[in-house]
This record gives structure tokens, C-alpha cells and sequence, in this order.
């Protein structure tokens, strides 16, 4: 591979190489605009982090069209259902007959591998290890990225910079405070997620509502599972043994499944706070956000990653407007029409984190949880509802 040269002027600068910056750089690469890719992490981290497993039928989709789901179409799962347990009360939805749709199991982690290896392969300026650390003139013509590169400081003047830096990013701290608002909520528990490599306890997922808290029986492949439990706010990974782990998910689970599962030394462990936040508006000058860089929401409802792959086809297609066709108005509508999909996204990751977390202990909720539970159990309308939401039908 030859010596990648930083670029000192680009079409879009691309601040971050999660999910959505790499999936952007590719779409744009592809419509034949110039991009620069600015990740503060080493590749090798980039690729180990375990986060989100279910995608969408609309991501696939966006994925096969960007040309990067060759490996997925092999390799991941496709889940026509999956159940609900309130104690031992176990509720099925079929997505299948709910929605005529299903989602597809493949981990984010394998996702950005793919990303990663396509743009390796088109030589792309894709660059690790370049921390981002001010972004300049967002108003003017010109905006200009200050970033950290082989130990010196560079600027990258771009006709647009798109923030792609997730949560802890500088982009949405670069705009002005007056020119942004947060809205955001926290629940008072976090994710405790363990990976292993021991069959899945089950074919589909399992979201488990527990008095003690909530559970999940996730998958990777049909050799490797990932299961999570709400923990506490101020609990950390050091307070949970895997032993006390696995004792803690087969209490929450239905008495068969706790019967049935396996467990295997974790290949990791680590704790994801709860939280819903978003950024308004999206833009600012020619500053773009997109993904976790804009919004955050609970992993209940499996958005967070669907979201921010949303974001990038919206924003792949209003810059490829005006920059290809200098047609303004898909860039200019870029915001508004993101939130409105964000602003459901986030009712539902809220809603469902709700119907099946402890959060406080409030007995005022768990009796809402069970009136809620029963609903959905008699109701064919309220099933075609979550799973509507769930596999991302609008
Ligand atoms: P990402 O993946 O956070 O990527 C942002 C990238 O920007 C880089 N960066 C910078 N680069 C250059 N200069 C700077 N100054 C920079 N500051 C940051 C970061 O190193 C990083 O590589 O955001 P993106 O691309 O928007 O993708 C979003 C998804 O990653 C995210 O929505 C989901 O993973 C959320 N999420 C989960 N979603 C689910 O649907 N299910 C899950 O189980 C799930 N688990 C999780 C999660 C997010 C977590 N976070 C953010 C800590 C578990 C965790 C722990
Ligand atoms: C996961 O497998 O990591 C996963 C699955 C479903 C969710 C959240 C996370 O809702």
C-alpha cells in the first residue's frame, strides 16, 4: 500500500471513521466527490469495538447499494421474530407476519471491518491516528479542520466538514451554544454486555423484563452470543465477575432458557450508560452532523447504529446535489428531515426501554410495565406497532 499523503483541500472533510464516517466517505467516493477521513483512533481499535448488532432492512439495503455487503449477505442472521419475556410470560412477534419484514444479526464490529476494507482497497484518504482538535470558519466558504498528523498540526480546507465523531466528538461542541439546543434525558442504569463464544441460548433475540432488571439474549454468529443486564449507574465491570454475571442473567430469564444457556469465558465485558440526547439543528454554516455526533439513545429498541447509517444516506445525497448539480434545497432540508426520523427513533428506544427496564424501582411503573405487557399480548394492533418501529417501517 503506498504512503497515504494528507490531503490540504478536500470537497468534504470527515471528521471521525465509526460507521457513519467510512459508510459517508464511500458514498461520496462513489458520486466522484473528494473526501478526507480523520479518525483520532488507531485502526485496530476502531475495529474491536463491540457495540450495536441489528440492522435494519432499509441499512442492508443502503449497505448492498453502497456496495459493501457482500461478507453480510453470507455471513449474518436473518431474524424473522423476536420475543419478549415478562418473568415467565413469553410473548413472540413476528415481524414476518406483523411487517412482511425482517432484521438481520450482523455486529457493528464486522460492519466497519467491511468499510474499513473497502476503502483500503480504493485508496482511499482514510487516516488513523489523526485526532481532529478544531474546526474553523464553519460560517465562510471555506471551513478548515485542524487535526494532529504524524505528530504534526495540519489544516484540510474543505467546502464542507461533516461531523461524524460520535458522542464525545469535537463537532457538535464546535458550534456555538447560542446556535444549538440539547435535549436529553438519562435513565439511571447502564448496559452490562458480556461476549462469548458458546451457542446462543436461543434462535432469536430475547429482551427480558425482570423485577431485579432488564436482560438481553443477543447473538454474533451461532457460535458466539452477546448478553447484556441493566446495571446499576454507578456500577463498573470490576464489580461483576463473570461468575456473578452469568448467575445474574439465568435469574432474570424465563426458568427454560436460564436452563438452557451456556456460558464460556468472555471474550469482553464492558458497560454502555443509558441516555437519549439530541443536538438541534444537524447543521451549522457548513458543518453537517450525522450519527452519534448529533444523537444518543438507549440501545433498547437497536437504533443507535440504524440511525446514524439514516443520516448518511440523507447527507450523502444533499451534498452529491449541490456539489454535483448545485441544487440546494435536499442540503438545506438535510436537519429538519433527519430530526423527524431521529425524534421517532428516539420515542421508541425511550418507550421501549421503559415496557422493560427496573431504572428506579418505582412499583407506580412496574404495575404501567404489566398493564402495558398485557396489552401487547392481546393486541395484534399494539405487536404490528413495536414491530413496525423495531425493523424501522415508518
Ligand atoms: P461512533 O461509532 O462513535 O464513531 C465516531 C468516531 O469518531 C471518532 N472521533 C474522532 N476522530 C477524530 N477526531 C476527533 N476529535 C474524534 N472524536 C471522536 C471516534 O474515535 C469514533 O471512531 O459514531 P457513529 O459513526 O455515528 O456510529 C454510531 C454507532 O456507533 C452507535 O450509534 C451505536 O454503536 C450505539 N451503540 C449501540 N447501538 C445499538 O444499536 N446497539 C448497541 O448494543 C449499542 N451498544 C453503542 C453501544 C454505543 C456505545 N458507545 C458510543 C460508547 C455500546 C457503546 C459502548
Ligand atoms: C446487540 O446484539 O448488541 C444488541 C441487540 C439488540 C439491541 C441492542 C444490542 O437492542
Amino acid at each position: 500500500m503506498s504512503e497515504l499523503t494528507l490531503p490540504d483541500r478536500v470537497q468534504v472533510g470527515i471528521v471521525g471513521a465509526g460507521p457513519a464516517g467510512l459508510l459517508l466517505g464511500l458514498l461520496l467516493a462513489e458520486a466522484g466527490i473528494s473526501c478526507v477521513m480523520l479518525e483520532r483512533q488507531s485502526r485496530a481499535h476502531v475495529e474491536g469495538r463491540i457495540r450495536a448488532g441489528v440492522l435494519e432492512p432499509g441499512s442492508v439495503d443502503l449497505l448492498a447499494r453502497a456496495g459493501v455487503a457482500a461478507r453480510l449477505a453470507r455471513e449474518s442472521l436473518r431474524h424473522a421474530g423476536a420475543e419478549i419475556a415478562f418473568g415467565e410470560r413469553r410473548l413472540r412477534l413476528d415481524f414476518e407476519q406483523l411487517t412482511g419484514q425482517h432484521v438481520t444479526v450482523y455486529g457493528q464490529t464486522e460492519l466497519t471491518r467491511d468499510l474499513i476494507a473497502a476503502h483500503l482497497a480504493r485508496e482511499s484518504a482514510l487516516f488513523f491516528e489523526a485526532p481532529v482538535e478544531a474546526l474553523h470558519d464553519l460560517d465562510a466558504a471555506h471551513p478548515q479542520i485542524e487535526c494532529l498528523w504524524q505528530g504534526e498540526q495540519r489544516r484540510v480546507v474543505c467546502d464542507f466538514i461533516a461531523g461524524c465523531d460520535g458522542y464525545h466528538g469535537v463537532a457538535r461542541a464546535s458550534i456555538p451554544a447560542q446556535a444549538r439546543r440539547e435535549f436529553s434525558t438519562r435513565y439511571p442504569a447502564g448496559w452490562l454486555g458480556l461476549l462469548c463464544d458458546t451457542p446462543p441460548v436461543a434462535n432469536e433475540l430475547i429482551y427480558a423484563r425482570h423485577a431485579r432488571g432488564f436482560a438481553l439474549c443477543s447473538m454474533r454468529s451461532p457460535t458466539r452470543s452477546r448478553y447484556y443486564i441493566e446495571v446499576a449507574e454507578d456500577e463498573a465491570v470490576s464489580d461483576w465477575p463473570e461468575s456473578r454475571f452469568w448467575e445474574e442473567l439465568a435469574r432474570r430469564l424465563p426458568a427454560e432458557v436460564a436452563n438452557a444457556l451456556v456460558t464460556g469465558p468472555a471474550l469482553e465485558m464492558s458497560i454502555a450508560p443509558l441516555r437519549s440526547v439530541v443536538s438541534e439543528p444537524l447543521r451549522h454554516g457548513r458543518l453537517l452532523l450525522a450519527g452519534d455526533a448529533a444523537h444518543i439513545v438507549p440501545p433498547t429498541g437497536a437504533k443507535g447504529l440504524n440511525l446514524a447509517l439514516r443520516d448518511v444516506a440523507r447527507l450523502a445525497s444533499a451534498l452529491q446535489a449541490f456539489l454535483r448539480a448545485d441544487h440546494e434545497a435536499p442540503l438545506r432540508d438535510y436537519s429538519a428531515a433527519a430530526l423527524a426520523e431521529v425524534w421517532q427513533a428516539v420515542r421508541f428506544s425511550w418507550w421501549f426501554t421503559h415496557l422493560t427496564h427496573r431504572l428506579a424501582g418505582d412499583e407506580f411503573a412496574a404495575r404501567l410495565q404489566e398493564a402495558e405487557f398485557a396489552q401487547l399480548c392481546a393486541s395484534r394492533a399494539a405487536q404490528q406497532a413495536l414491530a413496525e418501529q423495531y425493523v424501522g417501517l415508518r
